[in-house]
């Protein structure tokens, strides 16, 4: 792994970095076995976020951590929660979900630029995902980041194939700016990745990926540390947790069992 010092400033002050060779190759074959297991049988959340006529598929799906049990190993896995404990500077870490993401060979489907938060349950400042791909990742099909933007406004979730505000109300958040417009007055942060490697990044990260000329299959496991509380939301967040509804007040920290502390500092 790279030297863990920089990883952290780098974290904190671009809100996302690359990290070299964190998979071993039998934790690799771990979550192949999960991310088949996944696809051979989609959850009910599952949704294909491509439309009819691209000649490949982006697939999505949440929240199987406690089905598919590769996803839980690795989520407990102690290099990992250290890892991302010390990016997020908390003193435990819990799983919040995980989400798989696969764009199969010849998709043309970007995924639009978005920050994560706006569309989840929760707020605070320590929050770290973690996309880990299985296959070889270009630059090109690889997730794009803003740097900094972490530390700015949210910004409108709106779907993405559709461009609609379905969660915060039109005219509440400030709009997501058009980075592709003239990507040369951001400083944007690209890598390609070798199977092994992963993008840790803020959930307020302003990101987007392009298609994927060969298949890309990638699970982001999604973290949170010591400042997160529940932010119970009006609408259905994304992913949905209706289990808690009424079992855990707004402003509370995430003490439930869908949310399993997987790392704490000793
Ligand atoms: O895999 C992708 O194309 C996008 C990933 C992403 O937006 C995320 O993990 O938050």
């Amino acid at each position: 792994m790279n030297n863990s010092d920089t990883l952290v400033t780098d974290f904190r002050d671009n809100g996302a970095v690359v990290i070299r060779g964190l998979l071993s190759p039998s934790d690799l074959a771990l979550l192949e076995a999960g991310v088949e297991a996944n696809l051979a049988s989609p959850s009910g959340r599952a949704v294909v976020a491509s439309p009819d006529n691209d000649p490949g598929l982006f697939f999505e799906d949440f929240r199987n951590w406690r089905r598919i049990e590769a996803y839980e190993r690795l989520a407990r896995s102690a290099t990992i929660g250290e890892l991302v404990g010390r990016l997020m500077g908390a003193a435990e870490v819990r799983l919040h979900h995980d989400h798989l993401l696969v764009k199969t060979a010849g998709t043309r489907q970007a995924t639009p630029w978005h920050q994560d938060q706006p569309y989840y349950n929760i707020d605070g400042a320590q929050t770290c995902s973690l996309w880990i791909p299985l296959d070889a990742v270009p630059a090109a099909s690889s997730l794009r980041f803003v740097a900094g933007s972490h530390l700015g406004p949210w910004l409108m979730p709106r779907t993405f194939m559709t461009n609609e505000a379905r969660w915060f109300p039109e005219g509440t958040l400030a709009d997501l700016p058009d980075v592709d417009a003239d990507p040369s007055a951001y400083q944007i942060l690209n890598w390609a990745l070798e199977p092994g490697d992963a993008i840790a990044f803020s959930m307020l990260a302003l990101h987007s990926a392009g298609g994927a000329a060969g298949l890309r299959r990638a699970l982001s496991l999604r973290f949170t540390g010591d400042d997160v509380s529940h932010a119970p939301r009006p609408w259905k967040t994304s992913p949905e947790f209706p289990e808690l509804d009424g079992a855990l007040p707004a402003g509370a920290p995430l003490r439930h069992p869908l949310f399993p502390v997987v790392w704490s500092r000793s």
